[in-house]
C-alpha cells in the first residue's frame, strides 16, 4: 500500500512526500501505539428511519445516512479552511479537477472562454437542503474507480463494526490492537489500523506485526474474501471478475474527528487486482486524484456509511486521500458512536 500520512496527516505509505501545499498542516494528537478504542455504542436503539427507499422494510431499518445528491456544486475550489461542501455540500462529488473540466460537467462548454468561469450557471443549482432527498446513483470516477452508495444495509453495517471491534481489540500481549503507525520520517499516522492476513508498516508486508508485538498477523477470514469477491462483481457488472478476486489483505482504519490521510499511491501490493474500499460511520471527503503526482485534477467524494468504492485498472495507482471527515454524521445504530471506519481488501501477491 502505500504512503499514508503522519501526524499532519497524511504521509504515504510507499514515498512519504510533502503533502499538496494547498493543505494545512493540523498536527494531531496521536502517540505512537496509542490503543485507540472504538466508540461503542452500548445498545442498538430500534430507530425508526426515514423512508427513503422506494419501498421500506417492514421491520425498522437502520437509518442510514440520508442519501446524497448527484448535483455538481459550485465549482469553487476546496482549501481546509473552506472545503467546498462543508455542511452544504451533499453531492457526491463536489470537485472535479481544473475549472475547465467542471465546467465541462457542467455542460457549459462554452463559458471557459468567456472569462466568466466562474459566473454561477444558467440553471440554478438543486438547493442543498433537498439534497438529501435524492438518491445517490453508482458512478465511475475515473476508468477502473467505481462508487457503489449504500452498498451495505443496516445490518452488514452493524456486523462489520462489530467485528472491526473484535480485530482492533488490544491483546494480551501487550500489543494495542487498533494504533497510530509510525512512519519512518518519525512522523505518526493520525489513523488508527489494524491488519488482517498481513501486516502493513511503511513501507511494506510482513505475516508479523513487526512494528508492534512481534507476533503473527490477524488471520484474513474467508467471508471478508467473500465479501470482496461480491463487491467487485457487482462494482464492475463482471461476475469473471468477482469469482477470480482473492484478496488476502485488509487494512482497518479508524478516523476519529481529526484524523485524515493524505494523498498517497497504494503500491505496496505486488498484485494490480483491485483495492476494495467499505466505509462504516461518519462520512467523509475522500480526494481521489491522478496516477501522475498529487497536484490536481482530483475529485472530492463523500462517503458515507454503507458506501463501496472499488479501485481497480487505471485508477489502482492514482493518488487519494481523506481530506477531512464530517463528525456527527454517522449513526449510531450500526454500533459505531463516533468516527469512521474504513476497511479496504486488497490483493498482496506475495503468496502464501
Ligand atoms: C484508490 N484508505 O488505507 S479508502 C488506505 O478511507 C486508504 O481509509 C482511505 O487510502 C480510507 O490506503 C481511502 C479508498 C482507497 C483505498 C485504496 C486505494 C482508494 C484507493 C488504492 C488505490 C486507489
Ligand atoms: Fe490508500
Amino acid at each position: 500500500m502505500q504512503s499514508r500520512q503522519p501526524t499532519q496527516a497524511t504521509q504515504p505509505r510507499h514515498r512519504v512526500q510533502p503533502m499538496h501545499s494547498a493543505q494545512p498542516r493540523q498536527p494531531t494528537i496521536a502517540t505512537e501505539n496509542q490503543v485507540a478504542t472504538l466508540p461503542i455504542t452500548p445498545a442498538l436503539p430500534a430507530v425508526a428511519t426515514l423512508p427513503i427507499t422506494p419501498a421500506p422494510p417492514a421491520t425498522a431499518t437502520l437509518p442510514i445516512t440520508p442519501a446524497l445528491p448527484d448535483t455538481d456544486v459550485e465549482p469553487t475550489t476546496p482549501t481546509e479552511s473552506s472545503p467546498v461542501g462543508a455542511g452544504s455540500g451533499r453531492a457526491s462529488v463536489l470537485v472535479t479537477g481544473s475549472a475547465s473540466q467542471q465546467r465541462g460537467r457542467r455542460g457549459d462548454p462554452g463559458a471557459g472562454h468567456t472569462g466568466l468561469a466562474m459566473t454561477p450557471p444558467a440553471e440554478p443549482l438543486m438547493p442543498a437542503e433537498l439534497g438529501a432527498l435524492l438518491p445517490r446513483p453508482r458512478r465511475e470516477v475515473a476508468p477502473g474507480a467505481v462508487h457503489l452508495p449504500d452498498w451495505l444495509d443496516g445490518d452488514e453495517q452493524r456486523r462489520l463494526v462489530e467485528a472491526c471491534r473484535e480485530w482492533g481489540r488490544p491483546r494480551a500481549s501487550g500489543e494495542p490492537g487498533m494504533r497510530a503507525t509510525r512512519l519512518p520520517s518519525g512522523g505518526v499516522m493520525s489513523v488508527r489500523t489494524v491488519c488482517l492476513g498481513w501486516h502493513w508498516r511503511p513501507y511494506r508486508y510482513s505475516r508479523t506485526v513487526d512494528d508492534g508485538d512481534g507476533g503473527p498477523v490477524l488471520p484474513f477470514p474467508r467471508w471478508l474474501a467473500e465479501l470482496g469477491r461480491r463487491a467487485v462483481a457487482e462494482a464492475y457488472r463482471d461476475r469473471a471478475a468477482g469469482a477470480a478476486y482473492e484478496p488476502d489483505i485488509a487494512l482497518v482504519n479508524y478516523y476519529d474527528e481529526q484524523a485524515k490521510m493524505g494523498l498517497h499511491q497504494d503500491k505496496d501490493e505486488r498484485s494490480p487486482d483491485p483495492v476494495v474500499s467499505l466505509s462504516l460511520g461518519d462520512s467523509c471527503v475522500f480526494r481521489f486524484g491522478n496516477t501522475e503526482h498529487r497536484n490536481r485534477p482530483w475529485a472530492d467524494v463523500e462517503l458515507c456509511s454503507g458506501d463501496l468504492f472499488v479501485f481497480g485498472g487505471p485508477s489502482r495507482l492514482a493518488y487519494h486521500g481523506v481530506p477531512r471527515t464530517r463528525p456527527g454524521t454517522g449513526d449510531p445504530a450500526i454500533g459505531l458512536r463516533a468516527g469512521r471506519l474504513n476497511i479496504t481488501l486488497r490483493v498482496s501477491g506475495l503468496g502464501a
